[in-house]
């Protein structure tokens, strides 16, 4: 079959009335929005050849998604957005003492999230000098003496060192050590925020913490599942996997309340040909507009097809041996599957029986399934049930454990995954204390730690008293961030390592300093020459990551370094830690890692540049189950929907989206070019729900929180758009309505934040509004 070729199964549930962009991603206009950010960042000279090394064997890893690099690179082996990442880098602006001179803080509270980072590199080490509220020039050992000063006051209980997931292997397992050297495991990261649900869900049902596929299951698979993930905005080099699957005649399906153009088409902006003549590759056969939360009910209504199946044909479809030796809790859930009836799952998943019957009779065709997810599955109440339903459809033909089938969660940060594989976590149970205590000579703590919302809950209450941010922007990421803001000031101790100026910059507690480091492309020169990081994909594969160009200034440090001295000037001297010598050379931290991991790091120095990187091992992939009872679990579910709160009259549910022009809290632009809209203070809403309401396009709106719980949380000043989406539900972007979150509004099991599903109400926000609305 072509790819091109109509298939015959169309979604019936798009909506023709409203607007979004008709071009295919990729294609001209992803080419276009690079050359906007180049003119508008004026990268210094040799930024094209540095974009040429970059994801490639001996060059630098990508700084945005964590999507895998292939043993064979592409000539140009980035993307849109990777391109963006490393201009918006490569900058020539700097945001040095002189700007911070002229700036108070407060001044700067005034700037939008866009111009913080547009005032360029961060050149030089400042100290928050609270009497001018201005940031002054300081030295490294101030710094570190400063900051180790006050930790050694500080109770290491009542301190969170926090890591965003760009920081490297090495960095990550100083970091952690560092912390367990002073004393805690509070050591929360950008996961905690975004695929947690996947290290304890799939933990949980088949005993590995990430996903089992690696790249040449691309190769074999006939169907791929995409359920809440947006590959042409966040990992778009995916979509060239995604192309060549097609064009082999893999079935794609796509289960997402957005129509998002990635998922719908796609032009290689790589292939001349197909930029001028050829039509665009079609991406989903089939592309279903559930509702937010509607993923478990869809999933059951597949099943329930499948079991269907089963028993009326004489083909077997459920792969019995494998359930046999290989799962637990089938009959459970073969009962519970028969028992939903299909009138449930089509009022919670919006969706039509026979669309998802269709779903089911193609899964039953492909021999060979990967199932695709991001965070429209893991950022639920019920994430977990969305995983636990996800896994018991592929384990129904023996989908996980052979090549071209899998589970598949599509990481974010680039190196968010193997931050978990070196020891950030606030969970002593996933440490190997037995070889710290051997290889260092100490005894770590014991106490589980602070994870994301544990940290914002102690700001909150002020247990928490001292903050270190090895990068990201928590200021803004966190849910009840405007509850958080007040907070960040009262701290004795905040310490922010960054590349740009952000908003958490600008709530110094007592005793701050902002710390400028590396970027990944930039050299990275130590005692015994220029050094090289690691990183682990999304598909589990570790790659060395060098950077060629010169510092954005001189005083720049590498992470390494910045966490050593920082340790140094804390910890009592120890024979056995060598902050100086690591530094120096990070072999001898790969080393370490080494000793400590030896399962997954064997001989790592030797393999560092292996082309495409080397897999880490994964043993659910084998077939090995560390689960609670040695087997693949079946989940029966209890409810359909992964909401906390189902929507209901006037109550929406809030979807909160990224768009193409941002890197989470980094806002390149104010376009969202794929879905076509322009501005980010929006509220997407479909027409018929805008009339059911009585708003009109356009209009001046606010959302308001629908948890009672005490704190009124509003947002204001939005604007209502017209937008294709399933009824009952708004969306609205990434960070701008993150006061709208509670904190406890989260996973179940893991704590991440329901940030795709919030109970909330659109209400007028202008005068003639308010009066309308009254009457
Ligand atoms: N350009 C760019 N790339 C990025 C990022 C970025 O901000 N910008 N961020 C990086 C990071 S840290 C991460 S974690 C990843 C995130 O990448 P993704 O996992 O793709 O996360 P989102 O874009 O937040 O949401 C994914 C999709 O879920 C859909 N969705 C929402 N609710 C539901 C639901 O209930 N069910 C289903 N089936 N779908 C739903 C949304 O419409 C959206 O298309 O991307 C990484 N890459
Ligand atoms: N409502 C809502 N909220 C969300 C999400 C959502 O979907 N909806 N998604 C969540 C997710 S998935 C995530 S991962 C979090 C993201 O949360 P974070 O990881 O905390 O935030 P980022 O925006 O990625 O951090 C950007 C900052 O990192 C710094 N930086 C960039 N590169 C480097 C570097 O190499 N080193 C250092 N030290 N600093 C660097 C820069 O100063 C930049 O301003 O947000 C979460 N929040
Ligand atoms: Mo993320």
């Amino acid at each position: 079959m072509s790819a091109d070729e109509p298939t015959g199964v169309e979604s019936t549930q798009q909506r023709e009335d409203t607007p979004y962009y008709t071009n295919a991603t990729g294609g001209w206009g992803s080419l276009k929005g690079v050359a906007r950010i180049l003119a508008d960042q004026r990268p210094t000279a040799g930024a094209f050849r540095t974009l040429m090394r970059q994801n490639k064997p001996g060059g630098h890893m990508c700084t945005s998604c964590a999507w895998t690099k292939p043993e064979h690179p592409h000539p140009f082996e980035f993307c849109e957005n990777g391109a963006k990442a490393t201009i918006w880098d490569l900058t020539r602006d700097r945001c040095g003492p002189d700007f911070f001179a002229e700036h108070s803080v407060t001044e700067l509270r005034e700037l939008s999230d866009h111009d913080l980072e547009k005032t360029g590199r961060l050149t030089h080490p400042m100290r928050y000098d609270s009497a001018t509220d201005r940031y002054v020039e300081t030295t490294w050992d101030e710094a570190f003496e400063g900051i180790g000063a006050r930790l050694g006051a500080l109770d290491p209980k009542a301190t969170v060192f926090y890591t965003s997931g760009r920081a490297s292997l090495e960095t990550s397992y100083l970091f952690a050590l560092f912390a367990r050297l002073y004393g805690h495991n509070n050591l929360p990261d950008s996961s905690n925020m975004c695929h947690e649900t996947t290290s304890v869900g799939l933990k949980k049902f088949i005993g590995v913490s990430v996903g089992t596929c690696v790249l040449d299951d691309f190769d074999h698979c006939d169907m791929i599942i995409f359920m809440g993930q947006n590959t042409g905005s966040n990992s778009p080099r995916f979509l060239h996997t995604l192309k060549s699957a097609r064009e082999r005649g893999c079935r794609i399906v796509t289960f997402n309340p957005v129509r998002e153009r990635g998922l719908v088409e796609f032009t290689s902006p790589q292939n001349p040909a197909q930029m001028t003549v050829t039509p665009p590759t079609t991406i989903s056969d089939l592309y279903l507009q559930v509702k937010p939360g509607g993923d478990v009910a869809a999933l059951v209504g597949i099943c329930k097809r499948v079991i269907e199946q089963d028993e009326r044909n004489d083909r077997q479809i459920i792969d019995y041996a494998f359930l046999e030796s290989h799962t637990t809790g089938y009959q459970d859930f073969a009962a519970r599957m028969k028992q939903i009836s299909w009138d449930e799952i089509e009022r919670t998943s919006g969706l039509r029986r026979a669309d998802l019957e269709t779903v089911g009779d193609m899964y039953c065709q492909a021999e060979k399934t990967i199932g695709i997810y991001g965070m429209g599955l893991t950022q639920h109440v019920k994430g977990w049930l969305n995983l636990g339903m996800y896994v018991s459809l592929l384990l129904l033909r023996g989908n996980i454990g052979r090549q071209g089938a899998g589970i598949s969660p599509v990481r974010g940060h680039s190196n968010v995954q193997g931050q978990r594989t070196v020891g950030i976590t606030e969970k002593p149970k996933l440490v190997p204390n037995d070889k710290l205590r051997e290889l260092f000579g100490f005894e770590p703590p014991m106490e589980e730690g602070r994870n994301t919302t544990a940290l914002v809950e102690g700001l909150l209450d002020g247990s928490v008293k001292g903050f270190i941010s090895l990068g990201g922007n928590l200021a803004r990421a966190i849910p009840d961030r405007e509850r958080a803001e007040p907070c960040w000031s009262k701290l004795d101790l905040n310490v922010q390592i960054a590349t740009k100026l952000n908003r958490s910059h600008l709530f110094p507690g007592r005793h701050s300093w902002l710390l400028p480091c590396l970027v990944r492309s930039e050299e990275d020169r130590q005692a015994t020459g220029p050094q090289a990081v690691t990183m682990e994909d999304s598909l589990s594969m570790i790659h060395g990551s060098f950077g060629k160009r010169s510092p954005a200034s001189p005083q720049l440090k590498s992470e390494v370094a910045i966490v050593a001295g920082m340790a140094k000037a804390t910890l009592p001297p120890n024979p056995k830690v060598k902050w100086d010598d690591w530094t120096g050379d990070y072999s001898l931290i790969r080393d370490l890692i080494e000793a400590t991991y030896p399962d997954k790091f064997k001989d790592f120095n030797d393999r560092l540049y292996t082309p495409g990187g080397f897999h880490r091992g994964n043993k659910a992939r084998e077939r090995i189950w560390q689960t609670d009872s040695g087997k693949a679990e079946f989940t029966a579910p209890e409810t359909l929907s992964a909401l906390g709160a189902d929507a209901a009259g006037d109550q929406m549910t809030m979807v909160t989206l990224r768009s193409n022009d941002q890197f989470n809290t980094t806002i390149y632009g104010f376009s969202d070019r794929l879905r076509g809209l322009a501005g980010r203070e929006i509220v997407l809403i479909n027409p018929e729900e805008m009339s059911r309401l009585g708003l009109a396009e356009g209009q001046p709106v606010k959302l308001e929180c629908a948890i009672k719980d005490g704190h009124e949380r509003v947002v204001r000043g939005l604007r209502v758009v017209g937008y294709d989406l399933p009824d009952g539900c708004v969306a609205a972007y990434y960070p701008e309505v993150n006061p709208l979150v509670p904190v406890h509004y989260r996973d179940e099991l893991s704590h991440t934040p329901a940030y795709k599903g919030v109970p909330v109400r659109i209400r007028p926000d202008d005068a003639a509004g308010e009066a309308r609305a009254a009457e």
